[in-house]
């Protein structure tokens, strides 16, 4: 059955009853919802027949790109050959069987083993389950706790939204639950005061190891954090910070987690961020979005082998799963997708072209007077908007000045993000050099409309 073609009235009448995730629902309910229908390459359309600049590859994720064909054709044909089977009770399937060994071939060393689940929140919830039991299974049962970031965004459900950092996220469900711990993240703008970056970043990894003295060693289990905070804000780390991030966790014995929901699959200009920061042999990898392209859901958690030694050794069974854990289509799409990045050398062009060439624009844009910085790399980047350049002084009302740039470049037909007042981008890993030209010119119309708006 086709879906039904509607008028952009019915379509937001009928999507009144729709409760959408990261939505204010007095608001939408006076403003109805966008409805994008279509989408090709880097642009998407909506019901009205707009064509829209996607700056942020759907949410972080879509990196080859809308409308391959070769993804639609490996799930047709795995949906014919073999819809569904599980991986439970020692059974499996051939997708699931090749994207573990491509995996494998593809992260870094040391991260041999793989769990499956359908999204990022659901690998980071299994992440936290694997660790307690690590650490049950050591005879350390009281060392548990999970240390993370502020402004960290690791999912929704109960367990990532702990780990998360996000004190709104917080508020509405009475989190973190017990066992979780944020420390300050790499933000050198807002908290780097009169220090250099990579001072800074010294004194923001040593707020771990501070934490860890606090608590005590024998009671933090892990450490959790992206290697370019995304959804936080594109906070890029100064150089010093991951080296001593990882002295840190081996001297007071704490496993490291890399969540690379979104650094993974080439968004750096590397495979994953571990590749471009030189993390080496973390304990546990998150993995998502960028792993299907967002064709279809899939997260995986690659599992090092210090952990996975101790699961192998246990004998027993480990009572964690999904019914969709390593499901053949998606884990199918994943393999094509991966195909796609390497064969045609996507993520090397976001290294040596498209992702240079994105920095020399967007840093053009320093000097604008709302701009208090560009933190740009490969093909992700946040832009903050500040009062005053001089004193890094933020607006008065964060996200105010953020949202209204936002809604310029929606209506301008550049669809980007606000986090707070830094507008963030992450356009697909395919985008050309003309197409950057377009949503970076986009942007600075947008910059000078939302200037002239705070003169007003
Ligand atoms: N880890 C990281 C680093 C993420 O960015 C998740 C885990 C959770 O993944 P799932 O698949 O459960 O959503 C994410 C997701 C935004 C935005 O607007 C960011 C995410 C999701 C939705 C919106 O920035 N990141």
């Amino acid at each position: 059955m086709a879906i039904q073609e509607r008028s952009t009235e019915e379509w937001q009448a009928l999507d009144r009853q729709h409760l959408h995730p990261f939505t204010d629902y007095k608001d939408i309910a006076e403003t109805g919802s966008r409805i994008i229908t279509r989408a090709d390459g880097v642009y998407l359309w909506d019901s009205d027949g707009n064509r829209m600049i996607d700056g942020m590859s759907g949410l972080w994720n879509v990196n080859i790109g809308y409308g391959r064909r070769e993804l639609a054709d490996a799930a047709h044909r795995q949906m014919l050959e073999l819809p569904y089977y599980n991986t439970f009770f020692k059974t499996t399937t051939p997708p699931a069987v090749e994207l573990s060994r491509v995996l494998k071939e593809i992260t870094p060393d040391g991260l041999d083993y793989v769990f499956y689940a359908s999204s990022g929140s659901e690998a980071n919830d299994t992440i936290v389950r694997m660790v307690r039991h690590y650490w049950n299974l050591e005879g350390k049962p009281d060392k548990k706790t999970i240390i993370s970031r502020e402004y960290a965004y690791h999912g929704s459900t109960l367990a990532a939204a702990s780990l998360g950092g996000m004190k709104a996220m917080h508020d509405v469900a009475d989190l973190p639950l017990p066992g979780f711990a944020h420390v300050m993240p790499p933000y050198w703008y807002d908290f780097g005061g009169d220090l250099s970056p990579d001072e800074f970043g010294l004194r923001a990894a040593r707020a771990i190891e501070a934490k860890i003295l606090e608590l005590g060693p024998d009671k933090v289990a892990a450490f959790i954090a992206e290697p370019v905070q995304g959804a936080g804000g594109v906070l890029i780390p100064p150089a010093t910070y991951w080296p001593e991030v990882q002295r840190i966790c081996k001297e007071y014995d704490v496993l490291l987690i890399v969540d690379e929901v979104i650094c993974g699959f080439g968004r750096l200009g590397t495979w994953f961020g571990c590749d471009a920061f030189a993390i080496e042999r973390p304990d546990f990898m998150t993995l998502a979005k960028g792993i299907t392209s967002g064709y279809l859901p899939l997260s995986a958690v690659m599992v090092g082998d210090r952990v996975a030694d101790a699961l192998l050794a246990e004998g027993a069974e480990f009572t964690h799963g999904f019914t969709y854990s390593g499901h053949p289509v998606p884990c199918a799409v994943a393999l094509e997708n991966i195909r796609i990045l390497g064969d045609e050398a996507i993520i090397d062009r976001v290294a040596t072209d498209t992702g240079p060439y994105f920095a020399e624009r967007l840093n053009a844009l320093a000097d604008h007077p709302l701009v208090g910085e560009v933190r740009v790399r490969g093909l992700i980047a946040g832009i903050e908007l500040v009062a005053d350049k001089a004193s890094r002084r933020h607006f008065d009302d964060p996200g105010k000045v953020g949202g209204m740039c936002r809604d310029h470049c929606l209506a301008e037909g550049v669809v980007m993000r606000a986090v707070r007042d830094a507008i963030v981008s992450a356009p697909a890993l395919t985008i050309t050099r003309s197409e950057i030209d377009e949503l970076i010119d986009g942007f600075a119309r947008c910059l000078d409309l939302t200037a002239a708006d705070i003169k007003k």
